[in-house]
């Protein structure tokens, strides 16, 4: 295949399942311009089928073991499974230990199983973006799990996780502070709690300390994401729309594979719940609208940098801090400028 195809050629390629095609598509939607542009509009009628999981928690955690853990246990019941790792230190984009790469080859081979990791590289925008171009891809190439490992560190990186269908928090006991769950707001995300390193001390006091946090958050509206204007819209005819499921804490020695069934369980009962009543449609109307709202906003912003020169922009901001114009009649300006 030659580096680069046209989308027209390498659409049919990615649907039907051609592995080389698909990789190829993420380096596209990567780069991003046009061609990933024609790219998203010809495989987007063929998405909506994978099953979204989101992996998130702190550095070190095992999710990665954890992914490998969950790769396999799909694998063994038939199903393709896709990884995305969003994680600059993940084994899966190199930064591995030995054991973790044995591991990891040993699912290399398979062709049910399609592992990817994103370059971290320009904003934190521009890679959530991209990593939602790519969860595309991957769904229209019929991956009917596709797992998304993010570090949970920044609100973005928790964002990209908490935007799946079924969102795994993972924990480890022994991080000294374990009320960091709320403090990175992934309380509000979580629609599983994964204590992995069960074979650690310490486990108990972790698990405890979960479970207090979710007995004192209960019946608070869970929070998929901040909600912007569009997603507020989206929302409005759906209030609540976790009501009814109960976040519980699992333990986990990813390692050696212990309590791994569990988690398959768990993620399959959350996706089974979500089918009911409508609430995978909330859930994917909210998916939507925060799509939208994120390209409204990157397109808004690219196209007021390309109105107004840095200069001019600067020469503005001089203007407001010297208080001869101030905010909102400079923000006024921008706007005009772009007409
Ligand atoms: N004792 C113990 N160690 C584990 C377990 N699961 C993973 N580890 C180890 O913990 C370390 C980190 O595991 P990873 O899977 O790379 O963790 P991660 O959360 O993906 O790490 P980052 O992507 O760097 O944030 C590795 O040395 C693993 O072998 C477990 O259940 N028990
Ligand atoms: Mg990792």
């Amino acid at each position: 295949m030659p580096r680069t195809l046209p989308p027209s050629q390498l659409i049919p390629r990615l649907l039907s399942g051609d592995r080389l095609a698909l990789s190829r598509a993420i380096s596209q939607v990567e780069e991003g311009g046009d061609e990933a542009r024609d790219l998203l509009a010809g495989i987007f009628p063929h998405t909506g089928r994978g099953h979204l999981i989101g992996i998130t928690g702190a550095p070190g955690t095992g999710k990665s073991t954890l992914v490998t853990g969950l790769v396999q246990a799909y694998r063994t019941a038939g199903q393709t499974v896709a990884v995305l790792a969003v994680d600059p230190s993940s084994p899966f984009s190199g930064g591995a230990l030995l054991g973790d790469r044995v591991r990891m080859s040993k699912l290399s081979g398979d062709a049910g199983v399609f592992i990817r990791s994103m370059a971290t590289r320009g904003s934190l925008g521009g890679l959530a973006a991209a990593t939602a171009d790519a969860l595309l891809l991957l769904d229209a190439a019929g991956y009917e799990r596709i797992l998304i490992e993010t570090v949970g560190v920044g609100q973005a990186e928790v964002e990209i996780a908490g935007a799946a269908h079924t969102t795994v928090v993972v924990e480890a006991p022994g991080l000294g502070d374990e009320v960091q769950a709320i403090k990175a707001g992934v309380l509000e995300i979580a629609d599983i709690f994964v204590v992995n390193k069960a074979d650690r001390p310490g486990v108990e006091r972790t698990v405890g300390a979960l479970e207090l946090m979710l007995h004192m958050a209960e019946g608070a509206p869970r929070q998929l994401f901040h909600h912007g204007l569009l997603m507020e819209i989206a929302a409005a005819p759906v209030e609540n729309e976790n009501d009814g499921w109960r976040v519980q804490v699992f333990k986990t020695v990813a390692a050696s594979g212990g309590g791994i069934p569990a988690i398959i369980a768990e993620i399959e009962r959350h996706r089974a719940w979500l089918a009911e009543n409508g609430r995978l449609a909330a859930r994917e109307r909210l998916r939507m609208a925060r799509s939208i709202e994120q390209i409204v906003q990157a397109e808004l912003l690219r196209r007021t940098r390309a109105a107004l020169p840095a200069d001019n922009l600067a020469a503005l901001v001089e203007e407001v801090t010297a208080r001869r114009l101030d905010p909102y009649a400079a923000a006024e300006r921008v706007l005009a400028r772009m007409g």
